[in-house]
């Protein structure tokens, strides 16, 4: 925006935090993800709506955001608060040569690409609280739901929901999740461009996508993965349908699976599924 004012001059001003296609693909350096791109002012469900264009053959790498979703989703139906030009509320469609039950890897390898990608393009350094949130000073700043539609054997489609709280302020967050959420503008007192953001997400995920989701390069990611984890090395309690316990994070198991040894010393494998983690004092 750029204002003037008799014999002073331009001054430029904040640019606005436009968020369109042509914006987008512009020096979008990726050759697979962005390369087709929908972008809805609202919308409920950017899952929803990418799973119907994957269902109607839908190229892989297809992106579907939205400036709102008034139907936003988390994992087990829970709901996603996505309030208008204020986050990425975004969806990414692949079809990768995974089992279903190699599922997981999807997520962990999105993890790392958020991650990598907010420290290049917000200067941010985030942890990683398996199995699908990404924080920051404790607090969840993005969740990643990845879907899929899979039969026994293959994985027809997979969609990747990545929502991540840009410039909202405390007074956007409903009060039942002040106190565990968090955005980059809360974090670092200041407002971002989520195109610049976006931008470096699709880059970093396609290229773990396409160079890390094999044997060789999922265990190189799976280092990352460790290195950026929030709860390694900590005492948590694990809630799932099963009931709740607690144990020491030991390890992520190359199905990405979370290693949790419980206090009678045995090593419990945890399915990344319909679990949640939480710290011993908190939310991490
Ligand atoms: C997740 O679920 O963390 C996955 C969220 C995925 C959202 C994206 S947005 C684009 C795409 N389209 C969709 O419809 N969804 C995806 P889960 O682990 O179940 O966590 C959900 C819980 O996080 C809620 O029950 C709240 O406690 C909390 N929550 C809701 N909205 C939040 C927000 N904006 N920021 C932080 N926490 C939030």
């Amino acid at each position: 925006m750029i204002e003037s004012s008799t014999k002073k001059g331009y001054c430029l001003r904040q640019v606005p935090d436009i968020l369109d296609e042509a914006l987008l693909v512009r020096g979008l350096n990726t050759s697979l993800l962005g390369r087709n791109v929908e972008i809805h002012s609202s919308i409920g469900s950017t899952n929803a709506r990418a799973k119907e264009l994957a269902l109607n053959g839908a190229p892989e790498g297809t992106v579907v955001i939205a400036h709102e979703q008034v139907q936003g989703r988390g994992r087990l139906g829970r709901s996603w608060v996505s309030p208008p030009g204020k986050g990425i509320w975004m969806s990414v469609i692949l079809r990768p040569q995974l089992s279903p039950q190699q599922a997981s890897k999807i997520t962990i390898m999105t993890a790392v690409a958020v991650a990598n990608a907010l420290k290049r393009s917000a200067q941010i350094e985030v942890g990683i609280k398996w199995p699908n949130d990404i924080v920051c000073g404790g607090k969840k700043l993005c969740g990643i739901l990845t879907e899929v539609h899979a039969e026994p054997e293959v994985i027809h489609y997979a969609v990747v929901g990545i929502g991540l709280n840009v410039n909202l302020s405390l007074e956007d967050l409903p009060d039942d999740i002040k106190d565990l959420a968090t955005s980059l503008k809360i974090e670092k007192g200041k407002e971002f461009h989520r195109v610049d953001i976006i931008k470096a997400i699709l880059q970093e995920m396609e290229k773990g996508y396409l160079q890390k989701l094999n044997d060789d390069g999922f265990a190189e990611l799976l280092k990352e993965y460790e290195r950026r984890s929030a709860i390694l090395g900590k005492r948590v309690r694990v809630i799932g349908i099963g009931g709740e316990f607690s144990g020491y994070a030991e390890g992520f198991g190359e199905d990405g699976s979370l290693m949790l040894r419980l206090d009678d010393g045995r090593l419990k494998r945890i399915l990344a599924g319909d679990v949640s983690i939480r710290g011993e004092n908190g939310y991490v």
